[in-house]
């Protein structure tokens, strides 16, 4: 969701009719802070000690995940996705440039939303942590040994990847459904001709269980409504996912107005089995589709691929295949109980949180309890459906998670309060204000089998007066609570980087112990690897100039080249030849319209590089890796086209300008560099 302001916020609680603003906003019970010194002591994290969670934070429209340890909301890492990074060169080292390809050329930036943990018999697995790019229909996985993006695929027919990505138990597929309903295929037709044009394209990808490789099995075409959020089931709904979708009015424009009209809007249930039959059974129409896939091969080095059709599957050829379930008032998250059972929908605009049951759901559809159908698709009655409503839960209820001992807590973005209620009896049994206007919350795996459900995290759209200002945007914020009683406590607020739309968690167990240290020089397959100083060098094929150059403490081999010309294009190619933990080596050059690089130890990485003015031009190393990191420089000359001034660089190994290897480190190095860190 966009940010609203307070005045907006105001005028959507007055258009409810909420007389009592100051109750629903601020009076949600007096505001539970635990004790200060009990909740300090809570999320305290002493020097050298390590957090009991790692979360991960979609970065929203700063196009990447952030990484914090819970319950200290310490960041501790920065992953770039979507958007290009020049902190490490991603999206601009030659390496990585192929990720952000598309069908629309290269898009380095995308919006992205819902980062989503691998599972494995529904329940987090730490190995992949999938994550949707909104605008230019895309959906990233990233490895969680290297916490690096490993793989982009671009989706088709979408516009708008927001109901995306949530995993089925096993990752057998990713989901991905799109917001905005567009001509499917694409041409030129009037908006107004939306309802007979547009369709809004679910996308089912599957993920190879070995190596973590996505590819798009097949596609759903359903009625142009927006697909808002998605969530798998699991258990006794396993082989299941429901959509939440708005607009069923197929308004296509002032949607404020235009999509708020019908009293429900539906949650789309597709059962995902019955359309792997229908496409073996060739129910599946094969349409032309392009779009790219990017993958980081065994080398280190992106490559795309291009897909060109897609399995096109609608509800007409695949019977049994999908069913709406009317939901109140433009529903936006739904989120399944982790026995499987209950479906929640929040209904931005509802007064109640309706919650369907998939077993009621069975029968209805066995009964063939129907209201009638839309677009052919069968619509189950609501009361056939309905599990319960939980009553006056609040303003504006978004999205729910679980504890996993039989408690539900939704967020609720108008009156600003996280509500804890029972999935027994679905009454409140507990509510705490957030500060302000929370989108989404997590609880460490509260969309699984089985939550950690120790703390809650709500993620705000507002922090007005929380923080010490900073012009006119604020920062983005996240709070945690402490759920482990009976009453919710506020515990922390921290800021994080981009707009924190969602985030999972998984217990830092899983994944501390299997951190990849370093890459294996020995195994680098980079096609412009040296894995030894006596392996560098530079070579020109025209105006173009390869420096093969290694980087480690604490100087570049070579350091000097001459015999570059205006009109060159030169790639550096640096190979970082430390085999130690922590140890990267950065390289920046004058004038360099890029970016820098990092390079890790063991890896290989290229950025270009095409000299502007005749000169002699300094590179240096940007990460402080020894005392003697200051030294690590180095120079290019850059003579006019034509010059006579020979290609030169010194080495071990060159004719001319031969120096000593230096690559071999004395254990006093090694030591003074260590302690200069
Ligand atoms: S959204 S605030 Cu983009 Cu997940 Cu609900
Ligand atoms: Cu290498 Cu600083």
């Amino acid at each position: 969701m966009s940010r609203p302001t307070i005045r907006e916020t105001l005028v959507a609680l007055v258009g409810l009719g909420c007389t009592a603003i100051v109750a629903a906003c601020s009076g949600a019970g007096a505001s539970r802070v635990g004790a200060t010194g009990d909740a300090a002591e809570k999320v305290y994290v002493a020097p050298g000690k390590y957090d009991e969670f790692y979360a991960f934070f979609s970065g929203g429209f700063d196009g990447q995940v952030g990484v914090y340890g819970l319950p200290s909301g310490r960041l501790l890492k920065h992953v770039p996705v979507f958007s290009q990074n020049s902190e490490n060169g991603w999206g601009y080292s030659e390496q990585t440039k192929p990720m952000l390809a598309t069908s629309y050329g290269f898009v380095p930036w995308d919006d992205a939303h819902h980062p989503q943990l691998s599972q494995t018999r529904g329940v987090p697995d730490g190995r992949w942590l999938f994550i949707n790019g909104n605008n230019t229909p895309r959906i990233a996985r990233l490895d969680l040994t290297r916490f690096e993006t490993e793989e982009i695929l671009e989706i088709p027919n979408s516009a708008g990847n927001h109901s995306s990505p949530f995993v089925t138990e096993n990752n057998e597929y990713v989901v991905a459904g799109t917001r905005f309903s567009v001509p499917v295929p694409q041409r030129d037709v009037s908006i107004e001709n939306y309802k007979q044009d547009f369709s809004g394209v679910l996308s089912y990808i599957r993920v190879d269980s070995a190596t973590g490789h996505m590819a798009i099995a097949f596609q759903i075409r359903l009625p142009g409504f927006d697909y808002d959020l998605s969530h798998s089931g699991k258990g006794p709904s396993h082989g299941w996912s429901f959509f939440t979708s708005y607009n069923s009015e197929e308004g296509n424009s002032k949607l404020e107005v235009s999509a708020s009209q019908n009293d429900k809007d539906y949650i789309a249930a597709i059962n995902w089995k019955t359309a792997e039959q229908c496409v073996a059974q060739k129910k599946s129409v094969t349409e032309p589709a392009r779009y790219a896939h990017n993958l980081i091969g065994e080398d280190g080095v992106a490559r795309t691929e291009w897909g060109s059709s897609v399995q096109m599957l609608t509800p007409k050829a695949c019977a049994g295949m999908v069913y709406y379930l009317p939901t109140p008032k433009s529903p936006h998250g739904v989120d399944v109980d982790p026995t499987g059972e209950f479906i929640v929908a929040g209904g931005k605009l509802a007064t109640v949180i309706p919650v369907h049951s998939f077993s009621k759901m069975q029968k209805a559809i066995a009964d063939h309890a129907f209201t009638g159908d839309v677009h052919g698709i069968p619509v189950l009655k609501y009361e056939a459906t309905m599990a319960g409503e939980v009553q006056n839960p609040g303003l504006g209820p978004l999205h729910t998670e679980f504890d996993g001992k039989g408690n539900a807590y939704t967020s609720m973005f108008l009156s600003s309060e996280i509500v804890k209620w029972s999935l027994k009896d679905f009454k409140v049994l507990d509510r705490a204000p957030t500060y302000y206007s929370v989108g989404h919350l997590m609880i460490p795996g509260g969309d699984s089998r089985k939550p950690w459900g120790k703390y809650a995290l709500a993620l705000n759209k507002i922090t007005k007066d929380r923080y010490l200002p900073t012009g006119p945007e604020l920062t983005q914020s996240a709070q945690l609570y402490d759920i482990s009683g009976d009453r919710m406590k506020l515990l922390l607020d921290f800021p994080t980087i981009g707009e924190p739309h969602y985030a999972q968690a998984l217990p830092a167990e899983m994944l501390r112990d299997r951190q990849l240290k370093m890459y294996s020089l020995k195994d680098n397959k980079d096609p412009y690897a040296v894995k030894t100083e006596m392996k560098t060098r530079v070579e020109r094929t025209g105006k173009v100039v390869h420096v093969l150059m290694t980087s480690v403490r604490s100087h570049f081999m070579p350091d000097k080249i001459e015999g570059i010309q205006l009109g060159d294009t030169v790639y550096f190619h640096l190979t970082n030849l430390e085999q130690d933990w922590d140890v990267p080596h950065g390289f920046a050059i004058t004038g360099a319209n890029n970016a820098e690089l990092l390079m890790m130890p063991g890896q290989t990485r290229t950025i270009m590089w095409v000299p502007q003015r005749i000169g002699v031009f300094p590179f240096y190393c940007t990460d402080f890796c020894s005392a003697l990191h200051q030294e690590m420089q180095g120079y290019v000359r850059v003579s006019p086209r034509g010059s006579k001034v020979e290609l030169l660089w010194n080495s071990p190994t060159h004719k001319s300008w031969k120096v000593a290897a230096l690559q071999a480190t004395a254990p006093g190095h090694e030591t003074m560099a260590r302690g200069g860190r």
